[in-house]
């Protein structure tokens, strides 16, 4: 017997493809149990965002009426975003190609993970599945400016496919859209779509004292690696959506050549220069060190 995550996966993952890579969602293929399981993780998640999400999202998921009533049917939340921001969610089966992802964002697609995580990856998947592109990803989209700076993104994602630059252009992807945080008048909040969906990283990203918060900065995001197995040992922090437009929104040729001139930066690296907010003690991952040596 198939495990119940085979068979969710194997739903999707066999669908036929468009040429976008696009599948068909069909939403009356969500058993039961994946309703049930969507409107577990939506709860849980929702109170813990509460005090801790920027109030665009917590508005957007009103706004946009996601809710514990199952899981999402994209056509009918395409209808709303659409009028909100002109963007639609499209259904795909798993992480795209680079240059079809590029292209869905510079046409105001968003595609996202028709698949539900299973019961035994409740609390973290790696892959994006819909919890993680639809409840992380789509409120965000409802905000006009960093739909801008999505759309912006996927225009500088095609022009940097040929250029080898990608590897800097998913940093700032990485530390913005997926773990990016904003200073508000009530203190950090989040926006970061990899943030919004893991309850533990949410308290994680602004209440432990072991990671770094710096004040973002286009080109030092640029050359900070990162890690895609853990929590963040750095997170960048936005003034507004407005002023992260404002410093994309611009030819990315110089910033690419400055970058030929500066070495990376490791995840944990303070730069001179940096504006920084909290030196993290970066006792998380020093514990796990030492589990590792000792094991
Ligand atoms: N495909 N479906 C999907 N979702 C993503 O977030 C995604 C992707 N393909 C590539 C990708 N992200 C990143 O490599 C971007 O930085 C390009
Ligand atoms: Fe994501």
């Amino acid at each position: 017997m198939q495990t119940e995550a085979k068979t969710t996966r194997h739903r999707y993952a066999n669908a036929p493809k468009n040429a976008d890579f696009t599948i068909d969602q069909d939403w009356q293929s969500y058993t039961p149990e994946e309703h049930d399981r969507w409107n577990r993780l939506f709860d849980r998640q929702k109170r813990v965002l509460k005090g801790r999400a920027c109030d665009e999202i917590l508005s957007a998921i009103e706004t946009l009426k996601l809710s514990d009533s199952g899981v999402p049917d994209f056509e009918k939340l395409s209808e709303k975003l659409h009028t909100l921001t002109g963007w639609r969610v499209v259904p795909v089966a798993d992480l795209v190609p680079d240059d079809v992802f590029f292209e869905h964002l510079a046409n105001k697609r968003f595609p996202a993970g028709a698949f539900l995580r299973s019961e035994e990856e409740f609390d973290y998947i790696e892959e994006p599945d819909v919890f993680h592109d639809v409840f992380g990803h789509v409120p965000m989209l409802a905000n006009p400016e960093f739909a801008a700076f999505m759309q912006a993104y996927g225009e500088g994602g095609l022009k940097a496919l040929g250029s080898g630059q990608l590897h800097n252009l998913a940093r700032l992807y990485w530390y913005t859209v997926e773990f990016g945080l904003i200073e508000t008048n009530d203190g950090l909040r989040i926006y970061g779509a990899g943030i919004l969906s893991s309850p533990q990283e949410s308290r994680f990203s602004l209440e432990d004292d072991s990671p770094n918060r710096v004040r973002f900065n286009l080109s030092r995001v640029m050359r900070t690696n990162y890690r895609i197995d853990d929590f963040q040992e750095t997170y960048f922090v936005i003034d507004s959506f407005q002023s992260l437009l404002d410093q994309c929104y611009r030819d990315f040729d110089s910033v690419y050549d400055f970058l030929h001139t500066a070495s990376d930066l490791e995840p944990r690296e303070i730069a001179a220069g940096d504006d920084v907010l909290h030196y993290g003690t970066h006792s998380y991952f020093n514990a796990q060190l030492h589990e590792t040596e000792t094991a």
